[in-house]
């Protein structure tokens, strides 16, 4: 079957025919490619055809598809068997495996995905702190959970809307929505309501729209609040972690702001390397407010499964190689220096931005710091530009609001093969 007729068999059986909203192709248009396998950089959809892949599944595949020491792990683990619902020491050692390099936390609890944690991290703050209210920032995705999917309300002083019919607007109405990266908003609702702000959960280099980070200044001074009024700093890093830097977002920041640490930091995607994984952790002391030992429940049955923590294990051994960063890095610098350049030499308007192994572009020419500006960047040429490079085999993620990923098997051929294709596309754009 060919992707047009697998689609039209998924949307038979599956709402929009896919798992997952963003695969359906809704923001640029046309038919969702299904993939059948992927190697390396590479992927192959149900046609046959090549893809150099710079999603590499939304970011977990930080070493490209089919690592063989990974692929072995994992097929050794599954030999011992899938799933116990017991402890297992492969739990430990992924535990030890992530707290050895993000100094902010000295405990983890292993769950099945991104969606899980941020939403235990937050219940975890307000038990910890004892007050419900919350903060996040427009723009910024934790995942799927009720109290999660909100928008701005109409004034600082109102709490969001739902953005998601099924979520009572009770269930919001202790979110605050900020915009990221304004300092007088975030200064404003600490002055009002500090006693009652349990958290603030930032996305640090935010990948949910598009790519941008947040700025120095404005991390500093939500760490100096939280810790005036008590409230907890909550980093997100289900995308930044051990993407942009072994030590993640956090040890970026920390560069900067001498001593800087969150609270609880929410991880996933790459700590999984393809499999269900994800953790939240923080200090021993926050830590002591979970179930078994105090009174925030939370539980799983696939948590911690042990052929996902094998794969997470070979994929950290990988990762934590010397020069492995700088390498990522290098190359994908190279790539949004290759695209910025050729959008240059065609006269288009054109920014882009990364760290480690994450980018971003935007048709515009100044990068955004909020929602809002990416929001007014050019969608029509960045959906022309998605679809050109697509049917020349470059595989980008199908909505301006998505960050790009590069992995450890992108080769220098790689690279020239999508700036080829690049200039290809911007002359027709
Ligand atoms: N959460 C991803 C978008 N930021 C989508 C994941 C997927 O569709 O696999």
């Amino acid at each position: 079957m060919n992707n047009a007729q697998l689609f039209e068999r998924a949307q038979q059986v599956i709402p929009g025919g896919v798992n997952s909203p963003v695969r359906a192709f809704r923001a640029v248009g046309g038919t969702p490619r299904f993939i059948a396998r992927a190697q390396g950089a590479c992927m192959w959809d149900a046609e046959g055809q090549k893809y150099i892949d710079y999603i590499g599944s939304w970011g977990p595949m930080i070493l490209g598809h089919g690592h063989p020491a990974v692929l072995e792990a994992v097929l050794s683990a599954a030999r011992e068997g899938f799933s116990y619902g017991a402890p297992t020491e492969r739990e430990v050692e992924l535990a030890e495996a992530i707290i050895a390099q993000v100094p902010s936390i000295e405990q983890v609890r292993l769950v099945s995905s991104g969606t899980e944690a941020g939403m235990s991290a937050i219940r975890l703050a307000r038990g910890a702190t004892g007050r419900s209210k919350i903060i996040k920032f427009e723009g910024c995705y934790h995942g799927h959970a009720d109290a999660l999917l909100v928008k701005a309300g109409s004034g600082l002083a109102t709490f969001g809307h739902p953005t998601s019919a099924g979520v009572p607007a009770e269930v919001v109405q202790h979110t605050l929505v900020l915009e990221y990266n304004n300092l007088e908003q975030i200064e404003e609702a600490f002055r009002t309501q500090g006693a009652e702000i349990a958290c603030v959960m930032i996305e640090p280099i935010a990948g949910n729209m598009n790519f941008v980070r947040a700025q120095v200044p404005f991390v500093k001074r939500i760490r100096e609040l939280c810790d005036q009024h008590g409230a907890l700093f909550v980093f997100d890093e289900v995308m930044t972690g051990f993407r942009v830097a072994l030590g993640s977002a956090q040890s970026v920041f920390a560069k900067a702001i001498p001593g800087f640490k969150p609270d609880i930091s929410v991880f996933g995607k790459v700590i999984g390397g393809g499999m269900p994984l994800a953790a939240f952790g923080t200090t021993r002391q926050i830590m002591q407010n979970l179930a078994p030992l105090g009174p925030v429940y939370q539980a799983g049955t696939l948590s911690g499964n042990p052929v996902a923590t094998a794969c997470g294990l070979a994929t950290l051994k990988e990762i934590s190689k010397p020069g492995f960063y700088e390498a990522l890095g290098a190359k994908t610098q190279q790539l949004v220096a290759g695209l910025t350049l050729a959008a240059r030499d065609a006269g288009i308007p054109f920014v882009g931005d990364s760290e480690g192994g994450m980018f971003g572009f935007f048709f515009t020419s100044e990068l955004p710091q909020n929602y809002n500006v990416v929001m007014a960047t050019d969608k029509e040429r960045f959906n022309r530009f998605f679809h050109g490079m697509l049917d020349r085999g470059v595989y980008l993620a199908p909505a301006l609001y998505e960050a790009g990923f590069v992995s450890a098997a992108h080769t220098d051929a790689d690279i020239a093969a999508t700036l080829d294709a690049a200039r290809a596309v911007f002359a027709t754009l």
